[in-house]
């Protein structure tokens, strides 16, 4: 039984790279003391109506990606954040970190320069530029799995690297294959037909499957489609999708150190992105994504006692 009965809920809504973000400021649930990642399961232990209610429809819809603001318990940190989606919980969310300082830079709480943030895997630093661009240097990334190979119902055989880059990812092996808008329904059942052999080939944690085509303006790197743990895509190039593929570039010997990607969305929507090695000889790197947010709105969510559906539609 909760006592947590919220009546108003203060978000600004932005977007990075067309991918939304909507930042919970205030009246979240008491989540007591402890890490980020210790307050973040105790969310979703206790409070899932919380995350279902700001998502979900009638207030939100499935594409939108929260971030929860807490105080931090890492004490450089300005503050810690919890992300959520519309099936769950996500470690760290490059789109949404890029989101979030943006938003704190909106509300005049932060101005340009570096800070820290708290995430449920770990801090992570973010610079914001005086043109309103935001660097993160993202959690250590790695290749777990080179060339997994998994017979996929209805495809056949595909083959990808299985990397975590604040997320578990399967990183379908480059091909010709076009990445453009009207294909979003049948790549969207490709990936999740993937996600499910890889899934049942032993690697339940991968739940972001990311396929890749050529760029579509030239001056870019790839272009990709990402497909979220709730069967939605990413607009934007996903940060820790691109923080994965630089990690599998680097220990591929294809991008050296310092040099820069330039991951291409499905929309068009550009990051950018550098690692520098952390382990050369395990394959870890520290990841670097630039990309840019716009707030795009601040509303106060109301939530009538009376409403039978003011925990979101399950
Ligand atoms: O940018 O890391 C990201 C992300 C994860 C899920 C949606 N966006």
């Amino acid at each position: 039984m909760h006592f947590y009965q919220p009546e108003r809920i203060q978000i600004v809504d932005s977007h990075t790279g067309g991918e939304p973000t909507r930042v919970v400021l205030d009246g979240g649930p008491d989540l007591g003391g402890g890490t980020v990642a210790e307050r973040q399961y105790l969310l979703q232990q206790q409070f899932d109506f919380f995350r279902t209610a700001v998502i979900h429809e009638p207030r939100g819809s499935a594409v939108l990606v929260g971030a929860l603001l807490i105080p931090a318990s890492v004490p450089d940190c300005v503050t810690g954040v919890i992300f959520f989606n519309n099936v769950g919980y996500l470690g760290m969310c490059g789109h949404g970190t890029i989101g979030v300082v943006s938003t704190l830079h909106h509300l005049g709480r932060i101005h340009s320069g570096s800070i820290r943030i708290e995430t449920s895997v770990g801090v992570v630093a973010a610079h914001l530029g005086e043109d309103g661009s935001v660097s993160i240097a993202n959690v250590p990334s790695y290749r777990k799995v080179k060339d997994l190979e998994v017979d996929v119902p209805g495809i056949g055989n595909v083959i990808g690297d299985v990397a975590w880059g604040g997320n578990w990812f399967y990183l379908v092996r480059p091909s010709e294959q076009s990445i453009s808008q009207d294909q979003i329904e049948t790549l969207t059942n490709r990936a999740w037909s993937i996600r499910q052999a890889v899934n049942n080939q032993g690697y339940p944690e991968v739940d972001h499957i990311e396929i890749f085509g050529p760029a579509a303006a030239s001056e870019n790197d790839s272009r990709n489609f990402v497909l979220c743990p709730g069967k939605e895509y990413d607009r934007s190039p996903c940060g820790t999708g691109t923080s994965a593929k630089l990690a599998c570039l680097a220990q591929d010997g294809k991008l050296a150190e310092g040099a820069e990607w330039l991951q291409e969305s499905i929309v068009g929507s550009v990051f950018r992105g550098t690692y520098t090695w952390l382990d050369r000889e395990a394959g870890v790197i520290a990841p670097l994504i630039t990309g840019k947010a716009y707030v795009t709105g601040e509303t106060l969510l109301l939530f009538d006692p009376n409403d039978p559906y003011r925990w979101g539609i399950k």
